[in-house]
């Protein structure tokens, strides 16, 4: 029976009938799917992470032992614990343990810091919050002290050591070992991820084991991932294409190989690539910018890699175009979003669509329309607003009615916020954005978010937040300020204010790169900020 988790929008039921009945979803669950894995390649190497090396049945026994300790918490299915580690193959146990249980990951990327934490928490009324003692100099260990005592519904906190494992960790696994059966559905809602920011708070995606399964298949599929697959994960592991797109889910889907390194710069990847022979990688474009502006590209043994996949920002046709000559690598655009639907182009696509589409959907499940402002589809080749529905979608984010009136058609289409050009062959390129979001280099930030944190200085009267172009992050953010009164001017410098919001708990990669004290803000007609002619002006 599936479970029902109070503020998750369910499929149509016909919409369900019809997906399992066209095999776009599987009775299988992503604990299942690990399994299954196993199962065929034992002794294969599933991860390696720092000096730990973990088989297929290595990674599968100590996802069991985890599982028996976690519920020996006392968790259950249809609880929620909120998983805030960075990247280790702790957190990749984590997820499949609590999976095994029926436990629902609140997973959040490392970066983030007590003001989201918080909130993921009390949305989700977590009973256990899974860190590490702490990270870039925050102490994690006594933020999770101090929040256990603020909610009675949050009971434990597990601790492990600053880079994984720990006595906690340990201690987890010593309560014995699961026997694994399926102690929930597939169509149980599987994480609640934080979605790229537009709105005040952050808000949760709930993906079910189903949603997760198909992205997954889809995106082996198209990129030709197989049992051969050494793929490198850099890119923080609790992000979507870092878990499904194809991520070490697709990976362990096919009984693939994950290297994790803590990030993508080129003096930690390029060693784990020699010393590994990894032969797949998926950057953001500044991280791909940087691989190939390295001077460090001489130093190591490269020539495992054959495919880097690239996604989470736009990548500039010249940027696009010098991979292949210099890299020596196929390059694979992806366009993707966390609630849902991932195109990327298919490996035999000529050079030119390679660098200049993004892709195109794996299925015609994938339902994509591209709409004027009256709601009315475009031609091919005009821009619009991609609206879409299918497989992965998810028809509404958790606990949000009102966000959902909104993001999501009354008829189940997400709409992205973003505008894009569709060529007659379904090839489409992302062209510009009608959200309110910055796109930092691959990370999203929500300008309100930033503004109502800006409202709570006492120095400031309004605040309006934009993404300023540049060249290697692609966006940069920047902040009007308008002061209470000219004595607070001096409150408002860069430094000043970037550590007020750090105090208030705001994740590092939110702060403002730019801050420009003004008097008053441009205005559209009918009164609101006019966000265009303020970047027009910058
Ligand atoms: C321009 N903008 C892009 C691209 C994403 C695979 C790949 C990416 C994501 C992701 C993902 C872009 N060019 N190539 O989850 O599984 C912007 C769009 C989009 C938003 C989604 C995956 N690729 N974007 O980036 O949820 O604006 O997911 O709507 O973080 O990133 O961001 P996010």
């Amino acid at each position: 029976q599936p479970l029902t988790l109070d503020g998750v929008v369910p499929y149509p039921s016909k919409t369900v009938a019809e997906y399992l009945a066209k095999g776009y979803w599987h009775d299988q669950t992503l604990p299942e799917l690990l399994f299954a894995t196993a199962e065929l390649y034992p002794d294969k190497l599933a991860v390696i992470d720092r000096d730990t090396r973990l088989s297929y049945r290595q990674l599968t026994d100590e996802v069991l032992r985890l599982a028996a300790g976690l519920q020996d918490l006392g968790l259950g299915r249809g609880d929620r614990v909120v998983v805030h580690l960075p990247n280790t193959y702790e957190y990749i146990a984590f997820l499949f343990a609590l999976w095994e249980i029926g436990v629902i990951p609140v997973v959040a990327p490392i970066a983030h810091r007590r003001a989201e934490i918080e909130h993921f928490i009390e949305i989700a009324e977590a009973r256990t919050y899974i860190t590490v003692a702490s990270d870039s100099g925050t102490d994690l260990a006594a933020l999770a002290a101090d929040l256990k005592g603020r909610w009675a519904h949050l009971e434990h906190a597990v601790i492990l050591d600053r880079r994984g494992g720990g006595a906690e960790y340990d201690a987890l696994l010593s309560k014995g070992s699961l026997e694994h059966v399926r102690r929930c559905s597939p169509q149980d809602v599987a994480l609640l991820q934080m979605s790229g920011g537009t709105t005040g708070v952050p808000k949760l995606m709930p993906h079910t084991h189903h949603t997760y399964g198909y992205a997954l298949r889809r995106s082996v599929g198209e990129r030709g991932i197989t049992e051969r697959t050494v793929h490198l994960l850099v890119m923080p592991i609790c992000h979507s294409i870092s878990t499904r797109s194809p991520g070490f889910l697709g990976a362990f889907s096919v009984g693939a190989t994950i290297v994790i390194a803590p990030n993508g710069s080129p003096d930690v990847a390029f060693p784990l690539i020699e010393k590994h022979r990894a032969n797949r990688v998926t950057l953001v474009p500044p991280i791909l910018l940087a691989w190939l502006n390295s001077s460090l590209r001489d130093a190591y043994d490269l020539s495992s890699m054959q495919v880097v996949m690239c996604g989470g920002a736009k990548l500039s046709e010249e940027v696009a175009r010098r991979v292949e000559p210099e890299l020596s690598l196929e390059l694979s655009q992806s366009f993707g979003m966390g609630e849902g639907l991932v195109v990327s182009n298919p490996p035999d696509i000529d050079r030119e669509t390679s660098v200049r589409y993004q892709g195109r959907p794996a299925s015609e499940a994938d339902e994509i329309r591209v709409i004027d402002d009256e709601g009315n589809d475009v031609p091919p080749g005009a821009p619009g607003h991609l609206l879409t529905r299918g497989p992965s979608v998810i028809r509404g984010y958790y606990r949000n009615p009102e966000q959902n009136a909104l993001a999501f058609t009354s008829d189940g289409f997400y709409r992205t916020g973003d505008i894009v050009e569709r060529d007659e062959r379904g090839f489409i390129r992302v062209v510009g954005r009608s959200k309110d979001q910055i796109n930092r280099g691959g990370e999203k930030i929500a300008p309100e978010e930033l503004e109502n944190a800006f409202l709570a200085h006492g120095g400031v009267h309004n605040a309006s937040v934009i993404g300023v172009d540049d060249e290697v992050l692609g966006e940069r953010i920047k902040a009007y300020l308008i002061p209470r009164s000219p004595e607070h001017v001096a409150d408002l410098t860069l430094s000043k204010l970037r550590q007020f919001l750090q105090e208030r708990g705001l994740a590092t990669f939110k702060l403002p790169d730019f801050v420009e004290v003004v008097d008053e803000f441009p205005y559209t007609a009918v009164g609101k900020v006019s966000k265009r002619l303020q970047r027009e002006r910058k």
